[in-house]
């Protein structure tokens, strides 16, 4: 929306308060307003700057509104194919945290050593140079004695070049602790991929061909990623084409994706693995695979029959391995009966699931935390992702993909040039298992795990396998959003931390020093989209504004901090230069490989905002792979012999190896099938094999995708309601609970604002003698909570939902003191081969306050 009215500060106050009266009374906006009426009697300047959303993961691009030098509005991006000029609410909130009175203004000092939630840090302001250089002595003198692997960077929304440039810099100065936080975020269904097709990443998916829809435990209206891109697909699946998709959610609780749906199958928590079997027994006993795919019986029209093995011998698989040993392990007698006893879906509601997702087709079987924030999480995505292959919708039209790179140019400085003597000593030793991380990623236990991020405080307690002297924090929160916060109050008070934000999170609370980031539309970055529509996207972050306060890009801080830190490492860092040199140099990529909106370089990306490139080029079709040629699929991927001629001792020696590019692009699996019996957890070593059996309870099957019976915190002791704790439309991860447009709509589905709830099923409620509104405690394993209780009646009988953003004890004067946080009643569990944060697996009792 522009305004069509010459503007001065007094007819627009005049204008902003009648249509905006409930904004001024609450005290909303006010800088917003204040920025927007300075100056506004002068000429007025106005400008839309791109940038890239950052309140979720998903990228979309958007405009920022600048008048006169100050940001007044963002709206999304109609150059970018993911906003197509819209955005959630989350993304317009974002205008509201670059004025949140609460930021951090400049560098701070912690003056006070104690640390606690009830110590005052004491910070004390100080300049850029003296925290820098102060970090840098520490930095070096702790590598000088010999322990650099204690230094540890935990991060979050590592976007674009941060997370090259905290790889780059963990590598030169010496430690393994380069931890992200996707174990706490969503691992399951990534290494379920990788176990299974050999991609360590999300799937990507073609909503538009898609005719089913079988969603275990992804919010596509609440949640889920890209939020905003699936609200607009679901709608064109839905309405805007003549066939119409149907959507069949499987979650816990009736949740707004639920209840939208065509239908809601309420399973029990943590089963959808048992789900997914049954489902896949039936497509398979009714002779519903897809034969291009997955192959055929040597005897034509034979069909899988429950509780009958079938002969290896007696199948040709096609694209899979391992098909009947996972029948005959496996599906052979999990009937629909047997998933429904454990799922409490019908038998008969399974059958007929199973039938329509195998005949609809295209399908997705696809799904997120809901499936996943288990013990058994990786497991169940195994299953789930099997699905895919069964109806042959891996790489179809309409089916799952993988997400492609954009093709950015790479740097001539490679940092391998850059290593000195302790260095390569800390590589060369975590290569040698004798150095192990503080998360123990990576080690015999987690040899899958990309990190273990929820396990950091406690190994840290406990000095095993040391203890950590510094910790860097960027774009993440371990005092608020790990499973039992306390253990990391506790923790870390002993740890010399570094925090980067500019919000005065629980996390900068610990901070021995503040090195406050720019905020997002106060930046340059560039943000390669999260798989999703499979063809290439990045989106371009142009400053809108000048940094308010003075704040620095935390990207061109860690390069300053490289540069003193003297050396080899600061040799790079200064050849390196700054943030905006590397974002220079990859939008050379373009000048080859313009955009579809015709975007060929650093310019004329940031002017845009974003770059893209459509179609994807791989597809299945009629059983082969293909791949796009300008005009169409017509190149068959096909393996070819390729010869070449070598002097070998003085004589021309020929050598043929076989290309492969199923293998080498799209099925990355040992055997370049997709695998229903997992090369990659079949070739653990033995100790790691023994490890990861003993954490099962079908130790058989650890090679297979499989319903591994859940663990759940408290079950043993009593506790009778399974909790979880999902994410709301208005809530940006725990991040959002400053943004004051966002709290006045949180609960926007039950009428509930500015606070947190739990929500409970009526007769259950009843029987605890809880009325709505109630004051109820929430009593877990670990530690209870006094909450508002809500009395839903799509909440089922022995659940209990309690939303996550609230119970910030830090976090500005909005935040600080609004509604409880579940984690602090949440058990530390993780699910095996992932380490995804259990989440979803912590029992609970409810009683009144
Ligand atoms: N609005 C909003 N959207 C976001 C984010 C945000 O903060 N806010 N964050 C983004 C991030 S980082 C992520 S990782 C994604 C996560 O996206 P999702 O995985 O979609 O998010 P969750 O809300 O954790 O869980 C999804 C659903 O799982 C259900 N569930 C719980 N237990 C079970 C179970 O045992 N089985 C099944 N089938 N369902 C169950 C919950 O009721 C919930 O509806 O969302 C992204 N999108
Ligand atoms: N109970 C429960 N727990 C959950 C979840 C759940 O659904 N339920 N969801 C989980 C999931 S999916 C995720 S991804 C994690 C997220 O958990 P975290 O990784 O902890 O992310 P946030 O909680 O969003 O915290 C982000 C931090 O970034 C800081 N920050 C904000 N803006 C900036 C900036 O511009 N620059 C820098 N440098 N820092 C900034 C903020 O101060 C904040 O402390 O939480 C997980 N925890
Ligand atoms: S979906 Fe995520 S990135 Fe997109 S507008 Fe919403 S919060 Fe921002
Ligand atoms: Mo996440």
């Amino acid at each position: 929306m522009v305004l069509d009215v010459k503007l001065n500060r007094r007819n627009f106050l005049k204008i902003a308060g009648v249509a905006g009266a409930a904004t001024f009374g609450l005290g909303f906006g006010e800088p917003i307003i204040k920025a927007l009426a300075q100056g506004t009697d002068a000429a007025r300047d106005e400008k839309w700057v791109s940038s890239v959303c950052i309140q979720c993961p998903a990228g979309c691009g958007t405009k920022v509104r600048v008048v006169n030098g100050k940001a007044v509005k963002i709206e999304g991006n109609p150059d970018h194919p993911y906003s197509n000029g819209k955005l959630c609410p989350k993304g317009y909130a974002g205008l509201q945290l670059l004025y949140d009175v609460d930021r951090i203004k400049s560098p701070m000092k912690r003056t006070n050593p104690n640390k606690g939630q009830n110590e005052d840090p004491k910070f004390m302001e100080v300049s850029w140079d003296e925290a820098l250089n102060d970090i840098a002595a520490r930095l070096n003198q702790t590598r000088n004695e010999g322990k650099s692997h204690t230094v540890a960077f935990l991060s979050g929304r590592n976007q674009g070049r941060a997370g090259s440039v905290w790889t780059t810099f963990t590598k030169l100065y010496g430690t393994p602790n380069n931890i992200g936080h996707s174990s706490i975020c969503a691992d399951a269904s990534k290494k379920a991929r990788l176990c299974m097709d050999g991609t360590d990443d999300y799937c990507a998916y073609d909503w538009d061909n898609c005719n089913y829809v079988l969603n275990f435990g992804g919010a596509t209206l609440e949640a889920w990623r890209p939020t905003n891109l699936m609200l607009q697909k679901w709608a064109h699946m839905r309405r805007g084409r003549p066939v119409r998709a149907k959507q069949v959610m499987v979650d816990t609780r009736f949740s707004t994706t639920a209840i939208k749906a065509d239908e809601w199958l309420p399973v029990k928590p943590g089963t959808d693995g048992a789900l997914a079997m049954g489902i896949s027994q039936v497509i398979l006993t009714e002779g519903l695979w897809d034969r291009s795919f997955v192959g055929d019986f040597k005897t034509p029209g034979r069909k899988f029959i429950s509780g009958e093995t079938v002969a290896n011998d007696d199948f040709e698989e096609k694209w899979t391995l391992g098909l009947i040993d996972y029948w005959n392990n496996v599906l052979i007698n999990f009937t629909p009966a047997k998933a429904g006893e454990i799922t409490g879906i019908p038998a008969e509601q399974i059958i007929r699931i199973a039938k329509e997702f195998a005949t609809a087709k295209p399908s997705i079987a696809a799904g997120e935390r809901g499936a996943g924030a288990h013990t058994n999480g990786t497991y169940n995505h195994m299953v789930i992702h099997g699905l895919n292959a069964l109806v042959g919708s891996m790489f179809a039209q309409g089916g799952v993909m993988y997400q492609m790179g954009v093709p950015y140019a790479s740097s001539s400085l490679k940092d391998d040039d850059y290593l000195d003597d302790i260095a390569k000593k800390v590589a060369a030793d975590f290569k040698a298992h004798t150095l192990e991380r503080i998360d123990e990623a990576k080690s015999d236990e987690w040899p899958l795990a990309s990190n273990v991020y929820q396990n950091v405080p406690d190994n840290h307690a406990k000095g095993d396998p040391y203890k950590l002297s510094m910790m860097f924090t960027y774009y993440t929160n371990p005092l608020f959003s790990n499973p039992n916060p306390q253990r990391a109050w506790e923790g870390f008070k002993d740890v010399f931390m570094v925090e980067t934000s500019s919000y005065l999170s629980e996390t900068a609370l610990y901070a021995d020093y503040i090195l406050p980031d720019a905020y997002y539309i106060e930046r340059k970055q560039d943000m390669a989209v999260y798989a999703s529509s499979g063809y290439p996207v990045t989106g371009f972050r142009e400053q809108a504004v000048k940094p308010i306060y003075d704040n620095r890009d935390s990207i061109d801080v860690i390069i300053d901090l490289g540069k003193r830190m003297g050396g080899k490492m600061g040799e790079y860092f200064t050849l390196l230069g700054n943030h905006e040199n590397m974002l220079r140099e990859i939008a050379k990529g373009f000048e080859k490989t313009p955009g579809d909106n015709g975007v060929n370089g650093f310019d004329s990306w940031a002017e845009k905002g974003a770059w893209y490139k459509k179609p994807y080029i791989y597809r299945f079709s009629n059983g082969n792979f293909y791949e796009w040629d300008g005009a169409g699929y017509n190149k068959e991927m096909k393996k070819a012999e390729e010869e070449k001629e070598e002097m070998k001792d003085g004589k021309k020696v020929k050598t043929t190896t076989v290309k492969d590019p199923v293998k080498d692009k799209l099925l990355k699996t040992k055997s370049g099938k997709f695998e229903f019996r997992s090369s990659k957890l079949e070739g653990f070593t033995d100790k790691q094999k023994e490890i990861l059996k003993s954490e099962l309870k079908s130790p058989e099957l650890y090679a297979y995708p499989h319903y591994e019976e859940p663990h759940f915190a408290g079950k043993e002791e009593g506790f009778p309601l399974h909790m979880s704790s999902p994410k709301m439309i208005n809530h940006a991860e725990g991040r959002g609970a400053n943004a004051q447009w966002l709290q006045e709509r949180f609960g926007v589905v039950i009428g509930k604002a500015w606070t947190s709830w739990v929500e409970l099923n009526p007769d259950k409620a009843e029987e605890l003698g809880i009325k709505n509104g109630d004051e109820v405690w929430v009593e877990s394993p670990i530690g209870k909570i006094k909450v508002m209780a809500v009395i839903n009646p799509g909440n089922p009988p022995w659940l209990v939902v309690f939303p996550f953003e609230h119970g910030h004890w830090n976090y500005g004067k909005y935040a600080k003191g609004l509604g409880a946080n579940p984690n602090e009643i949440i058990a530390n569990l993780s699910a095996v081969i992932s380490a995804q944060s259990a989440t979803n697996a912590t029992m609970v009792k409810v009683y009144r306050a």
